[in-house]
């Protein structure tokens, strides 16, 4: 793969990763295998198919409860996958008599375009794998071993004149096709992105509370995609569209019990709270406007921050802070809320904005 270095550097250099400051170590290692393991021979790449039960944008249409991502709504597929293929990998290993690492998502390795190296699909313009069999809904892992294997032929390119993907972005998050700046895709917003969401994103955010599918729902290849076999992969119901009043109240310990085991776990409660309320204010409905009140008063100023914004949009913010409220962040979105056109206070402003 050529092209690998100089296209992850270019992304790199274009800031696309935002906050994502692992992303800028071990760039060697990610762009190429043989410096992460010198001893690679062959790389085995995998798909385990997580296609949704059904339409996966359905809950977008229910302001009243928080959609989340397909991938999120069931048990976490890193623990699922890597059980998996420890024991696959081992069982190849005794036979080969070869050495084997495994990996899935976390270690520096670039698993699309080796996916697509390997025959499993290539890469659409959103940048995500597609497969011809699977659609969109592939979560993909690889094995690496010393073992001298053949090689498959590579997936060619099938998205043609098609740009559905970079049309549906609720975000205009793509620099162009295959190019996505990660700052304004609601999935890096929503989950890896620590602070106050920039403010041009809150209301496109609608009610995505963790993640975002829609590029990769449009996508015409998803017309032979099959929900997932997998029984520990199948969604939870209590996780396919939860009303948004029953997450505004979750404490520390309620959020850690009701998403033990799952993806979600990894915002930790206040930066889900803070994308909660973001939907709360996008809802429209007042009678929501209570669970925003309550959260003036929260311990998080993240949440509190928040839930000035979500109140706002609703029209029903206080005439003041809170005496208490002493917090420069807070205290910037109570500015922005009374004057809409004024700059905000944050250092995060802008963090969203796409250079020239
Ligand atoms: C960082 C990361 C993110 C970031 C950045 C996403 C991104 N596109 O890079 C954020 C948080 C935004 C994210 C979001 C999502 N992610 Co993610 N993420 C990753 C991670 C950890 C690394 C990806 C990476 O290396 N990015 C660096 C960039 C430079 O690489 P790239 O995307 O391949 O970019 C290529 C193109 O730009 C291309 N290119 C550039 N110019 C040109 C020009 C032409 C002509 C061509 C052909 C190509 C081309 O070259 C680059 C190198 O191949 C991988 C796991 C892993 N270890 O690989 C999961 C992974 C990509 N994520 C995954 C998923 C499921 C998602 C979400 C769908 C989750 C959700 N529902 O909310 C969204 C999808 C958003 C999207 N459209 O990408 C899956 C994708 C599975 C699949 N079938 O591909 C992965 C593989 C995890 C897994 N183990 O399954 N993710
Ligand atoms: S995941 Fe959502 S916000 Fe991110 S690029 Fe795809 S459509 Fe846009
Ligand atoms: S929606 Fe169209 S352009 Fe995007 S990945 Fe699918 S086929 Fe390619």
């Amino acid at each position: 793969m050529p092209a690998l270095p100089e296209r992850l550097s270019a992304w790199l250099a274009a800031g696309h990763h935002g906050g994502m400051a692992w992303m800028e170590e071990r760039t060697g290692a990610r762009a190429d295998p043989a410096v992460l393991w010198p001893d690679v021979r062959s790389i085995v790449m995998l798909g385990v198919n997580c296609g949704p039960e059904g339409d996966p944008l359905a809950a977008l249409s229910d302001p009243l409860r928080g959609s989340i991502a397909v991938y999120a709504r069931r048990r976490d597929y890193h623990d699922v996958i890597k059980g998996k293929l420890k024991e696959l990998g081992g069982a190849f290993a005794a036979r080969a008599g070869a050495e084997i690492k495994v990996f899935v998502d976390t270690a520096p390795v670039m698993e699309k375009p080796l996916a697509a190296a390997a025959g499993l699909g290539w890469q659409g313009k959103h940048s995500v794998l597609v497969s011809r069999e699977f659609g969109n809904w592939l979560m993909l892992s690889a094995i690496y071993t010393t073992a001298d294997l053949p090689v498959d032929a590579p997936e060619g390119d099938r998205c043609g004149r098609c740009r559905r993907c970079l049309d549906a972005c609720p975000t205009d998050a793509f620099a162009g096709p295959y190019r996505l700046d990660a700052r304004r895709c609601l999935a890096y917003l929503t989950i890896e992105h620590a602070g106050p969401i920039p403010p041009e994103f809150r209301a496109p955010m609608g009610n995505r509370v963790f993640g975002c599918d829609d590029c990769l729902a449009v996508c015409p290849w998803n017309k032979f995609a099959a929900a997932t076999r997998e029984a520990r992969l199948m969604a939870r119901e209590d996780l396919s569209a939860p009303p948004l009043a029953e997450l505004a109240r979750l404490d520390d310990a309620a959020f850690r019990t009701r998403f033990a085991g799952t993806p979600i776990k990894r915002t930790g409660r206040d930066r889900f709270l803070r994308n909660v309320l973001i939907a709360i204010g996008n809802s429209g409905d007042e009678t929501l406007a209570g669970e925003a009140e309550r959260l003036l008063e929260d311990a998080s100023p993240l949440v509190r921050g928040m839930a000035v914004w979500a109140l706002a949009r609703l029209g029903r913010l206080p005439p003041a802070p809170p005496p208490g409220e002493q917090d420069l962040d807070v205290l910037a979105e109570w500015d922005l809320a009374k004057n809409p056109g004024a700059q905000r206070a944050s250092p995060l402003a802008g963090a969203g904005q796409r250079p020239a």
